[in-house]
């Protein structure tokens, strides 16, 4: 078996940008052990508490957040953290190459009905400012918390997975993900049509319409409502996510955060030959104005993210 720590020596990268890999792996095995117990120790529900988005966190929110910190701040190669439970970035007593941006535990609404979360994070050259576009990302990757412990990354050229083992060692289980260009799965909260725009009204329709409609093909719907699970089952079986701007969400500029969830499953879907879209451009492309900033995404299967891109063209 190839452990993540051989799979990372065989890269042809910074060694401590392969540090950081292991770091944001330390610390998802340590959340997937939280995560195991908080019903038993009492630790779902609310922190009492919101984040900068408005929203109340859930302990685990916290505890999560806490953990990441904590494992980031000893590596000396990571001099920046951004969080998405921290409304200021967090800069580190050292010199280190590296920021992290990150959702330390997507998807917590789950939480407490033992549905799959995940750590999301994004890997940026900390000498570089903090408001880079998606495409300047040395790395990214996701821990996905579900009947088994994923980590999910890519450097950029291919995306490679693992899976947690009963040492607590990640073994890899997919050396190179490949999203298949045609899909017949999409994801989407239906429950939001009458606020979608006409791109995402004609994209569904055609979906909607099966075999016998412009698509031509019958098609499935999936919508877990974390993320991390949706973007997993597409980067293993393909399909579409899609979370677009729509009447309710777009004064805030979307729904979903453009540093450390949609930058980094763009570049992900990007490795495995996937594509993203804000709807205007590739998520990849948004150069951010804040940290927090909010972006539209939809993102999977290439030929699926094409369709959705052509509706927007018709204006
Ligand atoms: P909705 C979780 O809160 C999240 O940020 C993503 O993980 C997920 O895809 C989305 O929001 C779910 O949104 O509108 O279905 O609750």
């Amino acid at each position: 078996m190839t452990t993540l720590s051989d799979w990372l020596a065989a890269q042809n990268v910074d060694q401590g940008l392969a540090s950081v890999m292991t770091t944001m792996a330390a610390a998802s095995v340590e959340i997937a052990g939280v995560l195991r117990q908080a019903a038993i120790t009492g630790q779902t529900g609310l922190a009492g508490q919101t984040n900068v988005q408005g929203e109340d966190q859930k302990a685990l929110d916290v505890i999560s957040n806490h953990i990441v910190l904590n494992h980031i701040g000893q590596n000396p190669h990571i001099s920046i953290l951004i969080s998405e439970e921290l409304d200021e970035p967090v800069h580190l007593q050292n010199q280190g190459a590296y920021l992290v941006a990150t959702d330390p535990l997507d998807g917590s609404s789950n939480l407490d009905v033992n549905v799959t979360v995940g750590t999301i994070f994004s890997i940026l050259d900390a000498r570089k400012g903090l408001l880079q576009p998606g495409s300047a990302q040395l790395g990214a990757g996701y821990a996905a918390y579900g009947p088994a412990t994923s980590f999910v990354i890519t450097f950029g050229p291919v995306a490679a997975a693992f899976t947690l083992d009963e040492t607590g060692v990640f073994v890899l289980t997919t050396a190179q993900l490949g999203v298949p260009a045609a899909s017949a799965e999409y994801a989407i909260n239906t429950a939001r049509e009458r606020l979608w725009d006409r791109a995402t009204k004609g994209y569904v329709a055609e979906n909607v319409a099966g075999e016998t409609g412009p698509a031509g093909k019958r098609y499935n719907m999936r919508w877990v409502g974390s993320m991390v699970a949706d973007v997993h089952r597409i980067l293993m079986r393909g399909g579409i996510f899609m979370y677009p701007l729509d009447s309710e969400n777009a004064a805030k500029g979307g729904r979903l955060r453009l540093l450390y969830e949609g930058n980094p499953m763009a570049l992900l879907v990007q490795a495995a030959g996937g594509a993203s879209t804000t709807g205007q451009q590739s998520v990849l492309d948004v150069v951010p104005s804040d940290i927090h900033q909010r972006v539209p995404v939809v993102l999977g299967s290439a030929d699926e993210v094409k369709r959705v891109e052509a509706w927007y063209a018709k204006g």
